[in-house]
């Protein structure tokens, strides 16, 4: 189905829920809940100098990071808005160490996995930041307050996901099965309008993304693949140009328009975080929904599909490799030392 340019959103996931016969509404309606908790926290984010809403709550989260007073803003009002929308049985944040229950009486038949803000070490210094979502259909019968098992289900499960970036201009990027589509907000109307439609990852990437600081806590496979990346060679189009913001969401956002791969393998810097640092449920696999979509690819650095991998805990970390398909493809080859095909 053609989208024409400058639509609003809701008019999308209207025409979108169009093409289920099945559906009830619920989904849109929920999507639209999100949508103007965004828009708040947008309006937030935008003013932060101004606010005093910069710099730190005081205090520390299940992660053991500093919550910083906008993640708090951003976590409240999207918990507060969702839990009285009638749409869902259940939620998880980033910020939150248990399941966050929905308002009695207002439960719904979806779930909501989220990380109210992330790349929050950008915060204080205005370089994008942004909110991600996984929305996942109960795993439990209809009725009553969800449980943790339907939180925990694979990355493959999701009815929809996404994320909101809040940068030079504020957009969404989300994708229900049927593509993934971008919004830009337009805050004079306070609109988000179809910008851009049907988002395809170039299958040549120009940039990879990864906190280089790490060199020497990572396996040599890795350190390998980026000594491939940096090597000169046109007809595979290296060396490619390091691009690295600290902003999960930002990183991928260059890369799934311009072309490139963004790669957060283990490391044994931290032995809490053994196993990768990114949070499966609420940062790997909702980016992994909207990349696999655009034609891209999302792994484990050990080859596993991030959308396969069935959550056991609720802040579970992974080792996340996701981007142009060739270019994870490639970096597998490294990680299980089989020689690189030539590219083309
Ligand atoms: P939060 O900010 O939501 O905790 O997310 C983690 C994150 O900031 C990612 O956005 C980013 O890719 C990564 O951590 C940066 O980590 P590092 O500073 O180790 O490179």
């Amino acid at each position: 189905m053609s989208r024409p340019l400058g639509i609003t959103v809701s008019r999308h996931i209207m025409d979108s829920q169009r093409l289920h016969p099945e559906a009830t509404g619920d989904l849109t309606g929920l999507l639209n809940e999100l949508i103007v908790a965004a828009k708040t926290i947008s309006a937030e984010v935008n003013m932060a100098g101004l606010a005093d809403i910069l710099g730190m709550s005081g205090k520390t989260n299940i992660q053991g990071e500093h919550v910083q007073k906008l993640d708090e803003f951003a976590n409240n009002t999207i918990k507060r808005r969702m839990a009285r929308c009638g749409y869902l049985c259940a939620m998880t944040s980033e910020e939150e160490a248990d399941i966050i229950p929905v308002a009695e009486g207002y439960e719904g038949k979806y779930t909501l996995a989220f990380d109210p803000l992330d790349g929050s070490s950008n915060i204080d210094v205005n370089v994008s930041i942004g909110t991600i979502f996984s929305i996942h259909r109960r795993f439990t019968p209809d009725g009553g307050p969800g449980e943790e098992v339907d939180l925990l289900q694979p990355g493959k499960k999701q009815v929809a996901a996404g994320y909101i970036i809040y940068g030079s201009s504020t957009m969404l990027v989300f994708t229900t099965g049927d593509g993934v589509h971008g919004f830009t907000l337009d805050p004079s109307v306070g609109e988000f309008y179809l910008s851009h439609p049907d988002i395809r990852i170039p299958e040549k990437s120009k940039y990879f993304s990864i906190n280089e600081g790490n060199w020497h806590y990572w396996q040599e496979p890795v350190r390998r693949y980026l000594e491939y990346l940096k090597a000169e060679d046109k007809a595979t189009g290296r060396p490619y140009s390091a691009r690295y913001i600290g902003s999960m969401v930002a990183d991928f956002h260059r890369n799934l328009i311009a072309g490139g791969i963004f790669l957060y393998p283990r490391d044994s810097k931290d032995q809490t975080k053994t196993y990768g640092k990114l949070r499966l449920l609420y940062e790997a696999a909702p980016l992994a929904m909207v990349v696999e979509q655009a034609g891209g690819k999302a792994v484990t650095d050990d080859g596993r599909s991030i959308l396969d991998m069935a959550p056991e805990d609720l802040h579970q970390r992974v080792p996340v490799v996701i981007g142009s398909a060739r270019d994870v493809d490639t970096f597998l080859q490294f990680m299980n030392d089989t020689p690189v095909k030539p590219a083309g």
